[in-house]
């Protein structure tokens, strides 16, 4: 529906045909639009099988459809944590996920629970909850879940949310699909408000109308998909830099607090610091200012205490006025 016709990993089903499953083991089910979109509870659903191994028809009239799009971004999801992290899927131990999809009637979210994916088919069915970035974002928490664990509220929820948006952003990078382009918005693909806004901005968070640009004392106040705000914002400036810029034909202007000129270092670096610091600086209720540290920390160990790597994770903490 998304990314347009792609390859996605599908083995031989033991009863004739194909079902999608790909050699990782990440698979995708048909929930029927059953399930409870409060509790996130329902069937497991049903293994999408098809007889000649060409699924969908580019739109949710066809149910295999979605399961393309989570498929992929599972697939992509994976790969990229395993090719470019070295974390060996969810739970690091080479196991593939489950993606349910048409999860729930008209729900207009994505969630993981703790074991798996699932995916509402939008407003009115019409528009699953399914892009490379919202299959990224998903999985990730539960990356998040199996190594700093951060709780969902507070600052921590507030990195909780960022680092499923970085992670998002950063297999879009990867994946580097045609029809879905990397960029630094959230959900750009899914039309959520109906007028073609994106759901999040990474460049300047509060283009949304709630999430914040600048650490303060009481961000951790806010709903995590807000006080995500100021780590998604440093995640852009540490990879782009400030100012006015425009990349696959988005246009950003990513302001700095403090009045600052960061350089970039490029999403590549930003992504491996930032997965350096969540997984071997941060724990349950880590704060901005553990990230800054473990971030700063990451950035030494990875590139030098006086590399330029470093300068401008410093400087983007800065430029998100989380003090020293
Ligand atoms: N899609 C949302 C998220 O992953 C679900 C939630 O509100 N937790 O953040
Ligand atoms: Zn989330
Ligand atoms: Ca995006």
């Amino acid at each position: 529906i998304y990314v347009g016709d792609v390859t996605i990993g599908t083995k031989a089903h033991s009863g004739g045909g194909y079902e999608m499953t790909d050699a990782a083991g990440n698979y995708t089910t048909d929930v029927h639009n059953q399930g409870d979109p409060n509790t996130g509870t329902g069937p497991a659903g049903d293994l999408f099988l098809d007889s000649d191994d060409a699924w969908g028809n580019g739109s949710n009239s066809d149910r295999a459809s979605a399961a393309v799009d989570a498929q992929y971004g599972a697939e992509k999801t994976f790969d990229y944590y395993k090719n470019v992290l070295g974390r060996n899927g969810i739970w690091n131990d080479g196991r593939g996920s489950r993606s349910r999809v048409h999860f729930a009637d008209g729900m207009a979210n994505a969630f993981w629970d703790g074991q798996q994916m699932s995916y509402g088919d939008g407003t009115n069915n019409a528009h699953p909850v399914l892009a490379l970035d919202v299959a990224g974002h998903e999985m990730s928490h539960g990356v998040t879940e199996n190594t700093a664990g951060l709780v969902y509220y507070g600052d921590a929820g507030g990195l909780n949310e960022a680092n499923s948006d970085i992670f998002g952003t950063a297999v879009e990078w990867y994946a580097n699909n045609t029809a879905d382009t990397p960029d630094y918005l959230i959900g750009e693909k899914v039309d959520l408000f109906g007028n073609g806004a994106p759901l999040r901005y990474m460049d300047k968070p509060s283009k949304d109308g709630a999430s914040k640009d600048c650490w303060s004392s009481t961000l951790g106040n806010l709903d995590p998909h807000y006080s995500s705000g100021p780590l998604n914002h440093w995640y852009y400036l540490a990879s782009e830099g400030s100012g006015a810029k425009t990349i696959n034909g988005v246009s950003y202007n990513s302001p700095t607090c403090n009045s600052s000129t960061v350089t970039g270092i490029g999403h590549d670096k930003a992504e491996k610091i930032w997965f350096r610091t969540l997984t071997t600086k941060l724990t349950s209720n880590s704060n901005y200012k553990a990230a800054r540290e473990g971030a700063i920390t990451s950035a030494i160990e990875l590139y030098g205490a006086s590399s330029a790597e470093c300068k401008t994770v410093e400087a983007s903490f800065n430029a998100i006025a989380v003090p020293a």
